[in-house]
């Protein structure tokens, strides 16, 4: 199951105290001080990993804790630092406190530090000084952070399919990539995001995010609301799909991008190709010219036959490069 956000608890783990002891040995009566520090408390880190693609685990666990450091004891030995534990989460995982961003991981691999341990106490042999030869002072471990966080997944995709429900987002997705998204002629056949990647002979790769449908009034949770929308936030650029058989494409398009602009209207600013879908079930479709009134490339494909596709693919890899450069 595809889940994109869940609130957690976590605990890092408490620092040991230091100990008080003095040495006891034979034929030595007054031992100096020897005792020890506490260790430090284990942190909490999260770590991407580009294997995982949901938030579903935290649904089933939402308490995370890491081990507390040891006491310091006599014969001048610190305590053991706890163990940290780490928390795998999704490549493109936000993670926030309060409302603020603390973490957002991007690359696999890549870690933070949630909740740090608290710092080990000192024993009384770190007390001893010229005035004082024989402390019995020690200090208590400090506490571990404690935090409640926000995990937000927002996959990474270079390219976001938007469009209205069946215009053929996810068929055009499993014709272009190896991904096997579900497709069928109702509705809100997509439920939940899909990646894939599309591999080009000249060595460029790029991921298309394909994205249930939106219809008017998704903003205001209308189909299944605006809130997959936040899995395009990211991308570099946007493929809006509009089926050829539609009787008003520059519509259809003003309404999809009042959608987006609804939810944040700074998607808009990335750049854009039209996609005409379907072309296979018009008649003619080289008279079909819609006028969008801006400088968007408009593509006209079909899924079922092919036509098209490679145009397409050619154009986000054009517009892919020039936003490197
Ligand atoms: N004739 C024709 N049918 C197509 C084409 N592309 C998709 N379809 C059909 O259109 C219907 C919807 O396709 P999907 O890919 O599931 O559409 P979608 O945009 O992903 O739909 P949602 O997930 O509901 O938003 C399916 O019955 C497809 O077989 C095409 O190029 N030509
Ligand atoms: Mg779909």
């Amino acid at each position: 199951m595809f889940i994109d956000y869940a609130k957690i608890k976590v605990n890092a783990g408490d620092g040991g105290s230091g100990c008080s002891s003095f040495r006891r040995e034979k034929y030595v009566p007054f031992g100096g001080p020897d005792g020890g520090n506490g260790g430090k408390g284990g942190d909490v880190i999260f770590r991407a990993d580009a294997n995982l693609t949901t938030l579903m685990d935290f649904r089933y666990k939402r308490s995370y804790k890491a081990k507390r450091g040891e006491h310091g004891k006599g014969k001048n030995k610190n305590g053991k630092s706890g163990d940290d534990i780490i928390i795998n989460i999704p490549v493109g995982t936000v993670i926030k406190e309060n409302g603020n961003i603390i973490g957002d991981l991007t690359e696999n691999g890549q870690k933070i530090i949630a909740a740090k341990g608290g710092k080990g106490g000192r024993g009384n042999a770190s007390f001893v000084s010229s005035t004082d030869r024989a402390p019995t002072r020690w200090e208590v471990g400090k506490e571990g952070e404690n935090k409640i966080l926000e995990l937000e997944l927002k996959v990474l995709a270079d390219v976001g399919l938007v469009g209205f429900p069946n215009s053929g987002k996810s068929t055009l997705l499993s014709k272009i990539t190896a991904a096997k998204p579900k497709i069928a002629e109702y509705p809100f056949t997509t439920l939940h995001p899909n990646l894939g990647t599309v591999e080009k002979k000249d060595f460029i790769s790029f991921v298309v995010a394909d994205i249930p449908g939106l219809i008017e009034g998704a903003h205001s949770g209308k189909g299944l609301g605006d809130k997959f929308l936040k899995h395009i936030e990211r991308a570099k650029i946007l493929i809006f799909m509009i089926e050829a058989i539609s009787k008003d494409l520059h519509h259809d398009y003003m309404k999809l991008k009042n959608e987006i602009k609804l939810f944040n209207k700074e998607i808009l600013d990335k750049p854009k190709i039209i996609a005409i879908s379907k072309i296979d079930l018009i008649k003619n479709p080289e008279n079909l010219n819609p006028d969008f009134n801006e400088k968007t490339p408009i593509i006209k494909i079909s899924s079922l036959t092919g036509k098209g596709l490679d145009r397409l693919v050619d154009t986000i890899s054009d517009l892919l490069s020039n936003r490197v450069s």
